[in-house]
């Protein structure tokens, strides 16, 4: 079994979403995925903050862009996969437990993608997440502004947390959010972050390599 977050950013550029589309294809087994909202969101909620729409709007807004980016990928996919995105943890337990492959976009307005990937990845009793993210790994500190900053391979939630506290990581909060955080640890998941621009990497994972962050509780 493979639980896979990928990063909204992947949706930007095609060549990737089919690659995505052909490993999950390949790979054996159940397969989770659960993708983010990507450019369409930001753009969709950029417009409705400057209208004046309200915080639950500009959520379902970022909610249906990543359910957009899920009919994307689950066409590609083909008959294995669900035919549409679930939106609630029920659902993707019912789809679960029907279909070799299910992805899902957003649950509910409140949270990120990176949250409905802890819900699902304890939905399916899975130890460890893989997520493909719009950095290639953990840093120190943040590597835009601190050319010294160092990436870090393995590190504990209770770090990761501290990390997050105290400097910025880029892409932070798409990374992890800290309801996601509370959920990965207290099933003990391993996440894996790793440059979504690397499908490869999925691959190279499953074989033991670590080519990001490996974090553990
Ligand atoms: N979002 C939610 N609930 C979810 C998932 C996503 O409200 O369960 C909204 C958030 O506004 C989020 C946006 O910033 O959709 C795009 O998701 P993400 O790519 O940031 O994870």
């Amino acid at each position: 079994m493979l639980v896979l977050k990928l990063t909204g950013r992947i949706f930007d550029e095609e060549d990737l979403v089919a690659k995505y589309a052909a490993i999950i294809r390949r790979i054996g087994g159940k397969v989770a995925v659960v993708t983010g909202g990507g450019e369409v969101a930001r753009r969709y909620i950029a417009m409705a903050r400057k209208g004046g729409a309200s915080n639950t709007f500009q959520d379902l807004l970022g909610i249906y862009a990543s359910r957009l980016n899920a009919l994307l990928l689950i066409s590609l996919i083909g008959d294995d996969a669900y035919p549409k995105a679930p939106s609630t943890v029920e659902e993707f337990l019912d789809a679960w437990r029907r279909h070799r492959v299910v992805v899902a976009g957003g649950f509910q307005p409140g949270q990120s993608t990176a949250t409905v990937a802890a819900l699902v990845a304890e939905a399916a009793g899975a130890s460890v997440l893989l997520n493909a993210a719009n950095i290639d790994a953990v840093y120190d500190d943040d590597p835009r502004r601190n050319p010294n900053a160092r990436k870090i391979p393995t590190l504990t939630y209770d770090e990761l947390e501290r990390i997050l506290k105290t400097s910025v990581v880029p892409g932070g909060y798409e990374l992890v959010d800290p309801w996601s955080i509370s959920i990965l640890r207290r099933n003990c998941v391993t996440t894996y972050i790793f440059d979504g621009r690397r499908p490869e990497y999925v691959e190279e994972i499953l074989r033991g390599g670590n080519p990001g962050s490996k974090i553990t509780c």
